[in-house]
C-alpha cells in the first residue's frame, strides 16, 4: 500500500483546526494506507518553549491521537525524537537546501515577526528542512496537511528532486527524472473542507495554538456542555442528571461569544463574511453533511438559532473523543443487564483521561511505533549516506 506520514507539534492544546485539518482525516486513511503518525517534538523547540512541560505535552498529544481514533494496530504512532534518523537526515538535506528557499517561507516570516529578533533561533529558519526529513525518510507517497503547510510541502518536493538530481546519478536519470532514485517525491493531501479553520474572533486568521486568546479556538479537550453529557449518560445508566450536570459549558460559551456579522441570512463563500463562511464550514464538517445541505438548512436561520445548532453538533462530534463506553454507542438501546454491567464495572469513562493515565500503555505504543519507524528510516538514511559518498560505517 501507499504510505502516508503526518504529525502535530506538542505545543499548546490541540484545537479544532489541527483536528479537522489533519487528525480527523488520519482515521479513515489508516484503513487503506500504510500510515505513520508522529508527535513532532523536535519542531516544538523552534520557538521559545518550556522544557519542564515538553515531555508531558508529548504524551498528551499521543493520547489525543488515540482518543481521536488513531489505531496503533494499524498505524505506527511514535515520537519524532525517538527516531534519530530525523535529525541526521536533516543535516544531510540542509547541505542541499539554498538559504534563499528558506527565507521565502511565509511561516518563518510571520513567526519571526511575532517572536522578535533576539528569540528567533536558526531552527525556526531550518524547520522546513526537518519537515522534509520527516517525510522523505519514509519514502511517503502522501502527506495530509492543512493549507498552511502547503508551502513547506512544496519545499520538500523540490528538495527531494534536487537531492535526486545531485546524488541520484545515472540511476535517477534512467527513472525519468522524478522520484525513485533516492527519495520518492510526495504529494500533499489537502482536505476539500477543513483545510483552513479560522479563528473564532477573526475570520481572516487561522485558528492557531499560539494565538494568545483561548476564545479564538475550540480545543479538543475543552470541557464541553456537561449537561449534554449528563443527559446522555443518564439515559443509558439511569443516573440522576443533577449529579452529573456540573461544570463549565466551555464550547457553548465560546460559540456564543464568537464573532459574527449583521447580514440578514447565512451563506458560504461571501468574501465579506469570513466568519460566516468559517462557522458554516465547521458545522458542515462536524455534522457530516454536504455543503449544499448546510447552505440550505442554515440559509433562513438567525445567528442565535444557528449558534445553538452548531454547539450541539460540535458537542456531539467531539463527545466520543473525551467520553466513551467500552461497548460504546449512544444509538444502541442497551438491555438492563448490560446497563448493570457497565454500571458495576464503571465502564463508562473519560476516554482521553483513561489513556493518559495509563502511562505504561502509552509508552509501549510509542516504543513499538518508534521501532517500526526506525527500520524504514534507517534504511533510507543509509542509502543517502551512500549516495552522498560517505565512508560506510
Ligand atoms: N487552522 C487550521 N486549519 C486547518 N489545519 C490546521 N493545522 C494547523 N492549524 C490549522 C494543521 O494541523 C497540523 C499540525 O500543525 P502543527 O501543530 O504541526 O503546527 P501549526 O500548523 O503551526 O499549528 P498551529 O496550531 O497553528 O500552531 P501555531 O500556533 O504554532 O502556528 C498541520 O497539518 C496543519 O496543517
Amino acid at each position: 500500500p501507499k504510505r502516508i506520514v503526518s504529525g502535530v507539534q506538542p505545543t499548546g492544546s490541540i484545537h479544532l483546526g489541527n483536528y479537522l485539518g489533519a487528525i480527523k482525516n488520519w482515521i479513515s486513511l489508516q484503513n487503506t494506507y500504510d500510515t505513520l503518525f508522529f508527535i513532532v517534538d523536535l519542531h516544538a523547540i523552534t520557538l521559545p518553549y518550556d522544557a519542564k512541560t515538553l515531555s508531558k505535552a508529548t504524551r498528551d498529544t499521543a493520547a489525543i491521537y488515540l482518543a481521536c481514533g488513531v489505531d496503533p494496530s494499524k498505524a505506527s504512532v511514535f515520537v519524532q525524537s525517538h527516531v534519530r534518523a530525523h535529525v541526521e537526515l536533516m543535516w544531510l538535506l540542509s547541505s542541499a537546501t539554498p538559504v534563499g528557499w528558506l527565507n521565502k517561507m511565509i511561516q518563518f516570516k510571520e513567526k519571526s515577526r511575532k517572536t522578535g529578533d533576539e528569540n528567533v533561533g536558526v531552527a525556526l529558519l531550518t524547520y522546513p528542512v526537518l519537515m522534509a526529513s520527516d517525510i522523505l525518510l519514509y519514502q511517503s507517497d502522501f502527506v495530509p496537511v492543512g493549507e498552511d503547510q502547503k508551502q513547506h510541502l512544496e519545499l520538500t518536493r523540490e528538495l527531494a528532486e534536487r537531492v535526486n538530481y545531485l546524488y541520484g546519478g545515472r540511476k535517477w536519470k534512467k527513472l525519468g527524472g522524478r522520484g525513485g532514485a533516492i527519495f520518492k517525491v510526495p504529494e500533499p493531501l489537502i482536505p476539500p473542507a477543513g483545510a483552513r479553520v479560522m479563528s473564532l474572533v477573526d475570520g481572516l486568521s487561522k485558528m492557531s495554538k499560539s494565538a494568545p486568546s483561548d476564545q479564538s479556538r475550540i480545543n479538543l479537550l475543552d470541557p464541553k456542555d456537561n449537561h449534554h453529557h449528563a443527559r446522555w449518560v443518564s439515559s443509558i445508566l439511569s443516573f440522576d442528571i443533577a449529579v452529573l450536570s456540573t461544570g463549565m459549558k466551555v464550547i457553548a460559551y465560546k460559540i456564543k461569544r464568537c464573532k459574527t456579522d449583521s447580514f440578514p441570512s447565512l451563506e458560504f463563500d461571501n468574501p465579506e463574511r469570513p466568519e460566516c463562511n468559517n462557522l458554516l464550514s465547521i458545522y458542515q464538517l462536524v455534522s457530516g453533511r454536504t455543503k449544499e445541505e448546510v447552505a440550505q438548512e442554515c440559509q433562513g436561520l438567525n445567528w442565535g438559532t444557528f449558534k445553538s445548532v452548531l454547539t450541539d453538533a460540535l458537542i456531539d462530534h467531539l463527545h466520543p473523543i473525551q467520553f466513551s463506553l467500552i461497548a460504546p454507542s449512544p444509538d444502541i438501546a442497551y438491555s438492563s443487564s448490560e446497563i448493570n454491567l457497565f454500571y458495576s464495572r464503571k465502564q463508562f469513562f473519560v476516554r482521553y483521561d483513561e489513556i493518559i493515565s495509563d502511562v505504561a500503555y502509552l509508552d509501549r505504543i510509542l516504543a513499538e511505533g518508534a521501532a517500526k519507524a526506525s527500520e524504514i528510516a534507517d534504511s533510507t538514511l543509509n542509502n543517502v549516506y551512500q549516495a552522498m559518498g560517505f565512508l560506510r560505517r
